[in-house]
């Protein structure tokens, strides 16, 4: 039976970069994820009878979202819904899913890299037939539908048994509770050389994988133990967890520290991994080197072809705007197109689809390709140790030679978590107003070539995303770029993001905060970070 239950808006369920993300607490209000839900189908047509795909990270309220979707996706007329078994499916199998079956959409819920736990953080994301993040147009629609919601419908009914893989039906709708895992490991099967990785991995080179108690443990399990032949234990943390063990799943030096110690120790494996929360997140690590994410992009880019998916070659390259530049290099060499977004993964999906770029990625610790319409983890994993296979070399070897060929990009992002909006806000508006009068100017040896308040015109569709983040370019290919965090769940994040670039071979070991000095000094005389917001340094390095 269906049911239309009347509700009251939230003023507040604006899409961030990445879906709508808030406290369990503010999700768990009356009618909360309901009103979110029906006003993603109220920005939606053409559905009726279709598919839509619903999966999460696993994350503390998981189950009981995935529960109330379903019983409104049949309310609203879609055909049938495949959903994860248990609730699970990470971020780019559930992209993988939707195109794959050809969905009409998908329901994505997780909030990422944040923690999970009843006072942590819950997020809706909705995810087209492409398999991609919603684009703006679409996000505007939900946020404006969502501040005059006035019903809902859900059918009454009993839940769902989610853990069971097989058919159900609920109220004429049929549902289809998949294994999560299957149809990406085969899709990985396809695009990497699973013989030449095994090989590698049983000539003794050593892995460690951190799922983090989040939603790549299966995933990582079944590809790396069960298929590569890695040894049982190779993945960490490999049970997804509603609060992920305690973790913060964020795959970066701070909160994989545990795993980078580990392989920089010397009895430690040779190669480590780390993934976020919904498991489109990656840290990659060897013995002795850290690959930051600009990098990585940049040298999955250039070994492509080792790839049995991207022999032929890649069509282009796209990275958001405070991504390092060390990709372009690449594409420069390549003679192909290089594409800079702003910040978030739907800015990639036109130019995806489009066919004008095959790989992207973000200095975030995401990167990706073709095969789904989100950024992939475990897929950037592969594609590593693929190339560490092809050319029989350790990733330190594989990061110095590339630096020796195309030149090194420092780089380095400083977070300030939670300040003050207000202040976090004043400082981006100051910035904005100097912009005009920096360039020309000198601070110390760095003189300012260009700045201003990044804004993207769609090349596909024309759209144009303005107030991206302030940029400030200094002669020599050196920057500075202050952006406020779309994904943060209380207060604001100021993010930092410094690069400077060292042509000469002789200076690519020095330590990156130090290469950096510089530039992080600029960075807050120009902008009095320190003073506005209260924080003598950041919250978070990476
Ligand atoms: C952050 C990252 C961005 C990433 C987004 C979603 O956004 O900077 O690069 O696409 O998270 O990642 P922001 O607005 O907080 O800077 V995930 O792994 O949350 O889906
Ligand atoms: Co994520």
């Amino acid at each position: 039976m269906i049911k239309t239950v009347s509700t009251t808006p939230y003023q507040d369920q604006k899409p961030g970069t990445s879906g709508l993300r808030k406290k369990v607490p503010v999700f768990a209000q009356e009618n909360y994820a309901e009103n979110f839900i029906q006003a993603i189908f109220d920005s939606l047509e053409g559905f009726a009878g279709k598919t839509l795909v619903i999966g999460g990270d696993g994350r503390y309220y998981n189950r009981e979202v995935i529960q109330k979707a379903i019983k409104m996706a049949a309310a609203s007329g879609f055909g049938k819904v495949m959903v994860g078994q248990g609730g699970i499916l990470s971020t780019p199998a559930a992209s993988n899913i939707i195109r794959k079956y050809h969905a009409f959409g998908g329901l994505i819920l997780s909030a990422s890299h944040n923690p999970g736990g009843p006072n942590e953080d819950f997020g809706i994301k909705y995810n087209t037939g492409n398999g991609g993040p919603a684009p703006e147009k679409i996000t505007d629609a939900i946020y404006a539908r969502t501040k005059v919601i006035d019903t809902y419908k859900i059918v009454d009914s009993a839940d769902i048994d989610l853990d069971e893989v097989g058919t159900f039906k609920i109220s004429g709708m049929e549902v289809q509770v998949i294994d999560p895992v299957a149809d990406y490991a085969e899709l990985m099967e396809q695009l990497f050389d699973f013989v030449a990785i095994r090989a590698l991995l049983a000539s003794g080179v050593r892995i460690a994988i951190d799922s983090m108690g989040a939603v790549t443990g299966p995933y990582a399990v079944e590809i790396f133990e069960n298929r590569l032949g890695a040894p049982e234990g190779s993945v960490r943390n490999a049970t997804p967890l509603p609060d992920f063990g305690g973790h913060h799943p964020d795959p970066n030096l701070v909160h994989a520290k545990e795993l980078y110690d580990d392989v920089m120790s010397k009895s430690g494996p040779h190669f480590g991994a780390a993934s976020d929360g919904d498991g489109d997140r990656n840290m990659v690590v060897g013995k002795g080197m850290f690959v930051t994410p600009s990098d990585s992009l940049a040298i999955i880019a250039a070994n492509a072809t080792l790839a049995p998916g991207y022999a032929k070659g890649i069509a282009g390259i796209a990275r958001s705007m405070p991504t390092s530049a060390a990709a372009d290099r690449v594409a420069e060499k390549l003679k192909i197109g290089m594409y800079e977004t702003p910040t978030g993964w739907k800015f990639f999906g036109n130019l995806l689809d489009a066919g004008k770029a095959t790989v992207c990625g973000e200095e975030s610790f995401g990167t990706g390709s073709d095969h789904v319409r989100e950024k992939d983890g475990l897929w950037a994993v592969l594609f590593w140790l693929n190339i560490m296979a092809a050319r029989n070399e350790s990733v330190a070897e594989i990061v110095k030679s590339h630096w020796a060929e195309y030149g090194r990009n420092y780089y380095s992002r400083h977070d300030y978590e939670e300040v003050d909006s207000d202040a976090a806000n004043a400082l981006v508006a100051a910035l904005r107003e100097k912009l005009p009068t920096l360039p020309g100017q000198t601070f110390g040896a760095l003189k300012v070539e260009f700045a201003d308040d990044f804004a993207y015109l769609d090349p596909i569709d024309g759209s144009v995303s303005k107030n991206q983040g302030i940029r400030i370019l200094f002669e020599g290919g050196s920057r500075v770029v202050f952006r406020l965090s779309g994904t943060g769940t209380s207060g604001a994040t100021i993010r930092v993001y410094v690069e400077r670039y060292e042509p000469d071979a002789s200076r690519h070991d020095i330590e990156t905060q130090t290469a950096l000095a510089d530039l992080i000094a600029v960075a807050d005389e120009i902008s009095d970070l320190k003073k506005r917001s209260g924080r003598d340094a950041p919250t978070v390095i990476t």
